[in-house]
C-alpha cells in the first residue's frame, strides 16, 4: 500500500490510499491517551475524510508500540494529566469534553469507519471502538477494558448504553462494573469485535476489508448505516436518515418541477402521478 500523508498533525497521523483514509493515534508512550489537541485533530481529519468524495472507508488505528516498553495500544481514553475539574484542559485553558463530537462524527458520517485495535482499548478508547461500524483486533496484543468507574470519567452514551445493545445488558454491566481485561477472542465471542487477526496481518486485513466494502454501492452502504443507526439515535437518527431521503427526492422530475415553478413564478404541474 502506498499511503500518502494527507496532513501533518502532532497527536495523530493521517494518510490516504486507494479510497481508504487511515487516521491513527500517535501518542504510544501514554498508551495513545487523547488530550484536547488530539480530539481537535481527530475531528479535523475525520471531517476531511467525510468531505473527500474519493474516500469510502476510514480506518481508526494507532501508531506504536510504545518506545518505553514495546507495548501496543489503540487508545487509553482521556489523558488524565489534561483532566481538570470540568473536562479536559486544552492549550487555551478551556475545559472540554469534545471526544463526544468525534464520536458523533464517526457515528453520523456517511462512510464506514473501522476500528483497527492493535493493543489496549481502554476507557474512552474502548468507547471509540464501540462507536465505530466495525472492529478488527490483534490476536496477540488487543486487550479491551473499561476503567471509567475507576477514574470517575465515564461515558454514559454510546460507550456504555450502546455497548449494552451490542453485547447484552448483563455483559455490558460486567464490563463497566468490574473493569476486567478481555482478550480479542473474548471480545469477539461477546459480539463487539468482528474478527481476530494475527498482529502482523492486522493493518493489511483492515485495508482488504475496506477494499471489499469499496466495491459496494456507496448509496446502499450509506443508507444501511443510517438505517441501522436510526432506532438507537432517536430524532437525530431520523433526521440523518430522512436527510438522505430528501436528497433522493431532489433527484426526481417532481422535485425539479417544484423548484422550477417557484423560480419561474408559476403554479407547479406535478402531472398528478400518485404512484401506488
Ligand atoms: C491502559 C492501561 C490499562 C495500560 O496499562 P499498562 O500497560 O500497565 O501501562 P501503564 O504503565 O499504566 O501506562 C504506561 C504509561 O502511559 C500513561 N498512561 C496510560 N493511560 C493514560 C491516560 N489515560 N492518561 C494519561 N496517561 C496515561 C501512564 O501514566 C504511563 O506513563 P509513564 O510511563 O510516564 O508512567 C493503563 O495505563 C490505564 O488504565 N490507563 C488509564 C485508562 C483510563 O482510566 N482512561 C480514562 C477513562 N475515562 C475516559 O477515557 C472517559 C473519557 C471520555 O471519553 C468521556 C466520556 C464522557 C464525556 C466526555 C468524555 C471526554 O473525555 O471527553
Amino acid at each position: 500500500m502506498d499511503w500518502i500523508t494527507a496532513k501533518e498533525y502532532e497527536d495523530i497521523t493521517y494518510k490516504k490510499c486507494n479510497g481508504v483514509a487511515r487516521i491513527a493515534f500517535n501518542r504510544p508512550d501514554v498508551r495513545n491517551a487523547f488530550r484536547p489537541k488530539t480530539t481537535a485533530e481527530l475531528y479535523n481529519a475525520f471531517y476531511d475524510a467525510q468531505e473527500d468524495t474519493s474516500i469510502g472507508v476510514v480506518l481508526l488505528s494507532a501508531e506504536g508500540p510504545s518506545s518505553k516498553d514495546g507495548v501496543y495500544s489503540f487508545c487509553s481514553g482521556g489523558d488524565q494529566n489534561a483532566r481538570g475539574h470540568q473536562g479536559y484542559v486544552g492549550e487555551d485553558g478551556q475545559h472540554r469534553l469534545n471526544i463526544l463530537e468525534v464520536q458523533r462524527l464517526i457515528r453520523f458520517m456517511p462512510k464506514v469507519v473501522i476500528a483497527v485495535v492493535p493493543g489496549w482499548a481502554v476507557g474512552g478508547g474502548h468507547s471509540l471502538h464501540v462507536v465505530c461500524d466495525l472492529t478488527l483486533a490483534s490476536k496477540e496484543h488487543a486487550i479491551f477494558k473499561q476503567t471509567d468507574a475507576d477514574v470517575t470519567s465515564f461515558d454514559g452514551g454510546y460507550g456504555s448504553a450502546y455497548l449494552a445493545k451490542m453485547v447484552g445488558q448483563k455483559k455490558a454491566r460486567e464490563i463497566f462494573f468490574l473493569g476486567r481485561n478481555y482478550s480479542a477472542q473474548e471480545a469477539m465471542d461477546m459480539g463487539m469485535v468482528n474478527a481476530v487477526i494475527p498482529h502482523e496481518e492486522l493493518e493489511d486485513t483492515a485495508f482488504e476489508w475496506a477494499q471489499e466494502i469499496l466495491q459496494k454501492s456507496p448509496m446502499a452502504i450509506k443508507m444501511l448505516k443510517f438505517a441501522m443507526n436510526l432506532t438507537d439515535d432517536g430524532m437525530v437518527g431520523q433526521q440523518v436518515f430522512a436527510g438522505e431521503a430528501t436528497r433522493l427526492a431532489y433527484m426526481t422530475e417532481e422535485a425539479k418541477e417544484g423548484r422550477n415553478a417557484f423560480l419561474e413564478k408559476r403554479k407547479p404541474n406535478f402531472e398528478k402521478k400518485w404512484l401506488p
